[in-house]
């Protein structure tokens, strides 16, 4: 099925030169408008995504940056993995127990072909692909990582998502055993994290299995934890062991543990402030020698993805549904 099929878009659509200079006027208004959207936008559900899509030349633009990688060992020892502790290092050194062979994924919910599959059943005939992008975490740090990932719409759609399936909700593992956060209630556990249908299905969406060339380490989410550049960090959720498609909004870790600091959509906007700390500025972790940070730097709309992903949001009102 090509990515067109996937995302059900009448050719006419993709090629349309006008459907790119929508996009384009759409990444003006967006960058153009205040954060606080038109007075009595009060919904209370999410606006029904538009349909629109990227060419597959257009989203390849957004799998490579120029810019400094950050290095391989601070990409392993600087993480968010709470299962393992709450601590930036605190993954790295305790998530050594963690078995990711061999590992299994339940898919299910609304599709015709659910099925429990082993993580090379998962990946059979994909091939992953290096993909150079930017993840930025919510607390005002960032890293640019070179993954190796398959698209994540290649996999779902191999299930044969219904026309219910409005979202898909993705769980972690949760074995006391291997992962001794588990003991403090730090989240709801196991973590939860969710998409929409067409944020899961958009050809920037990664399920990632490696990074530098090599298999991921535990701490990094191994054997396979998604990636979705325009996001905060907290969407790339990790060691997953369940896939859902669902028809409501699922619930998710981090909303319901904080609602008014983290909400579904998380999309990286530099206008739409966290309450607790400006969401303006971001440190790439991107040192040299001891240095971890490098200077302060403006967060870009969509972290610098608005090109390949403003369409999805198109009408959506960014400050109310953050
Ligand atoms: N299961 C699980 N996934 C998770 C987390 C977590 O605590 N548990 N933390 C999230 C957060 S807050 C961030 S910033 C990223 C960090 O990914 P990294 O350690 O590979 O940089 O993982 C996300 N995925
Ligand atoms: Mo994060």
């Amino acid at each position: 099925m090509s990515l067109r099929d996937a995302l059900k878009i009448p050719a006419t659509q993709i090629t349309d030169e006008a459907v790119y200079r929508e996009r384009r006027r759409l990444i003006a208004a967006f960058a153009a408008a205040p954060a606080l959207g038109l007075p009595g936008c009060a919904e209370a559900e999410p606006p029904a995504p538009p349909q629109t899509a990227v060419t597959p030349e257009q989203a390849r633009a957004g799998f490579h940056t120029n810019e400094p990688l950050t290095r391989f060992e601070d990409i392993t020892s600087y993480n968010n993995f709470y299962e393992f502790g709450t601590g930036k290092t605190d993954p790295s050194r305790a998530a050594r127990t963690l078995r990711t062979r061999p590992w299994t994924v339940a898919v299910g919910g609304h599709c015709a072909k659910p099925g429990k599959l082993s993580f090379d059943d998962l990946l059979h005939g994909l091939t992953p692909e290096e993909r150079v992008y930017r993840l930025r975490c919510v607390e005002g740090w960032s890293m640019v990582i070179p993954w190796l990932g398959v698209p994540l719409a290649d996999v779902l759609k191999r299930f044969e998502p219904t026309s219910q399936a409005k979202y898909v909700a993705f769980t972690t593992l949760a074995d006391r055993k291997q992962m001794p956060g588990l003991s403090y209630r730090a989240l709801d556990w196991p973590y939860r994290e969710g998409l929409r249908i067409d944020e899961a299905m958009h050809p920037l969406t990664i399920l990632a299995t490696g990074l530098y060339g090599k298999p991921l380490l535990q701490q990094n989410g191994a054997p396979l934890r998604l990636v979705v550049p325009w996001k905060y960090g907290f969407k790339s959720i990790k060691s997953i062991v369940a896939i859902t498609f669902v028809e409501k909004m699922p619930f998710t870790s981090w909303n319901d543990s904080q609602p008014s600091e983290y909400g579904f959509f998380s999309n990286v906007n530099p206008r739409v402030d966290h309450p607790r700390w400006s969401q303006k500025t971001e440190r790439r972790i991107a040192g040299t020698g001891s240095k971890l940070f490098a200077e302060r730097i403006p967060t870009q709309l969509f972290n610098g993805y608005a090109e390949q992903v403003a369409g999805l949001y198109a009408g959506m009102n960014l400050k109310r549904w953050f």
